[in-house]
């Protein structure tokens, strides 16, 4: 063998010794609840309602205090964290229609089908909201692609959301426990069937709208979109933590010699918030009080059964949220009156489809024994989108050349080694905002957008500029003060729109 075969077999050897010893492949479950606030738990300062699961994950793990969703909705949020591509970069990735057909395409890297390259078995368990098949989905028959043709081995998911049809889970390609004597319709242009609907019949309703929701009524609450048949198939609002809670631990258990990923986004405390009984007078807050203490109920099952399979150690848990918090969300249910002190956004300004902070700075958690540290805060900026590339750098894959343009590793930031997160993030509350440092940048709004973000001027807005260092709250506009800087972020974010990656 001569010497240049030598040096290459050596340096083959330590490659291979080093990718194998590099990979980590710790079993990941990823809890995202639903329109959950900055200030919604314990551990990030709430006192009206007690989320002890949630607070003993943050005293053994990692908590975050600049960690975001991609965007300050549902399904732009959910999109850009799957496929690490932020949401405004597609048309048609706005909240979508509980008949609206699949918005990523098969095929596609997704955090689900690089975790299953890496040899994982994935799930989702609960809320989808990113469509299903090509058209609008028949509900009788095969329903595909969805998350089976997006990386993930099994689902059992809500289609949309918990106040829109189909009110039905879907278990991998069928609807569960669909009875075929009873077909199912779903319409969101005109009535279909010959139920009662919200808007004729108010006084069926156990729950009272406040704004839209008054299409079909299932389980004596309307919602939006038409749906008839399916009967044995509906879902029970006050049940559907307790059924989708039992679908993950199932998961949880058939898996456990393998790793696995789970995905269990949960419906609280989307609307409309209809906590079991057993959660109901939990806080003085009403449903979206008890709703909150049902989902760390919902975590602490989780945990539970990680304990009881001796799975803790080695899995990987990551907490956190689509999107920040909402009062009344279209039912009234007393989220505003019963209120109190309880601030759902801590010190941030905004909340749900905002362009301020409260509309994307979330709780997110990471806990992972012997990894982690424990107890720990840290203010790195990190996005939900980023999971995708850190995941796959923890995990030892590597990405494809166009998946995830904008998921950036910060798998150091994650696992607590170094205090640093991304340069910059694009946050999307009905417009854009780019942060960078302590900086934020707002671009300006059209009226529609500054309307959803709580402005009581309807004006288009001009930018705004704020140094989070000293006004987390963004109640200083200092944009006329400091042209210079507005230039500059400006720049930077017409930058990123038109490239597809920030420069590492
Ligand atoms: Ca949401």
């Amino acid at each position: 063998m001569n010497i240049y075969r030598c040096v290459f077999t050596f340096v083959m050897i330590v490659g291979l010794y080093s990718t194998t010893t590099a990979a980590e492949r710790p079993n990941i479950v990823l809890i995202y609840a639903d329109d959950i606030g900055y200030g919604d738990f314990g551990s990030y300062g709430a006192t009206a309602v007690k989320t002890p699961n949630i607070d003993r994950l943050a005293r053994e793990g990692l908590r975050f205090t600049d960690a975001h969703s991609a965007a300050a909705v549902c399904t732009p949020s959910r999109y850009a964290m799957l496929t690490g591509e932020y949401a405004w970069r597609q048309k048609g990735t706005g909240i979508l229609p509980g008949d609206a057909p699949l918005i990523i395409q098969p095929g596609r890297t997704t955090l689900a089908s690089m975790l299953r390259d890496a040899g994982y078995r994935t799930a989702v368990v609960g809320k989808w909201h990113l469509g299903l098949g090509t058209e609008h989905p028949n509900w009788n028959a095969e329903i595909k692609p969805g998350p089976l043709e997006l990386g993930f081995d099994y689902c059992y998911i809500i289609p949309a959301t918990g106040d829109r049809t189909p009110c039905v889970y879907v278990e991998n390609h069928r609807v569960a426990n669909y009875d075929p004597a009873d077909p199912i319709e779903v319409n969101y242009q005109h009535e279909v069937g010959n139920e009662p609907t919200g808007r004729e019949h108010p006084e069926l309703l156990k729950m009272k709208l406040s704004l839209g929701h008054d299409c079909t009524i299932v389980n004596g609450i309307s919602r939006i979109g038409y749906m008839t048949g399916g009967k044995k198939a509906r879902w029970i609002d006050e049940d559907m933590a307790d059924t989708i809670t039992r679908q993950a631990i199932d998961f949880i258990h058939r898996e456990k010699d393998h790793p696995f990923f789970l995905y269990f986004a949960t419906h609280d405390i989307h609307v409309p918030r209809v906590p079991h009984p057993r959660f109901r007078g939990a806080t003085s807050m009403g449903p979206r009080g008890d709703a909150i203490a049902e989902f760390d109920s919902s975590v602490g099952q989780v945990l539970a059964t990680l304990n009881e399979l001796k799975l803790t150690d080695n899995t990987l848990v990551i907490l956190t949220s689509d999107n920040g918090p909402v009062l009344d969300d279209g039912y009234a249910d007393g989220a505003v009156e019963k209120l109190g002190d309880h601030k759902p956004a801590g010190p941030l300004r905004g909340g749900k489809s905002s362009a301020f902070e409260g509309g994307t700075r979330e709780p997110f958690i990471v806990r992972w024994p012997s990894h982690v540290p424990a107890g720990q805060t840290s203010d790195a900026l990190v996005g939900q989108i980023d999971l995708l590339a850190s995941l796959s750098a923890l995990t030892g894959q590597k990405l494809p050349n166009h998946a995830g343009p904008d998921s950036v590793n910060v798998l150091p930031a994650l696992l607590g080694e170094s205090p640093n997160g991304r340069e910059s993030l694009v946050e999307q509350g009905g417009t854009l905002a780019i942060r960078q440092g302590k900086w934020k940048l707002i671009e300006s709004m059209d009226p529609g957008a500054a309307k959803s973000s709580g402005r009581k001027n309807k004006k288009p807005a001009p930018a705004m500029l704020f140094n989070l260092a000293d006004d987390l709250s963004e109640k200083n506009n200092l944009a006329a003060q400091q042209p210079e800087k507005v230039k500059e972020l400006h720049k930077l974010l017409d930058e990123i729109r038109h490239a597809g990656r920030l420069p590492d």
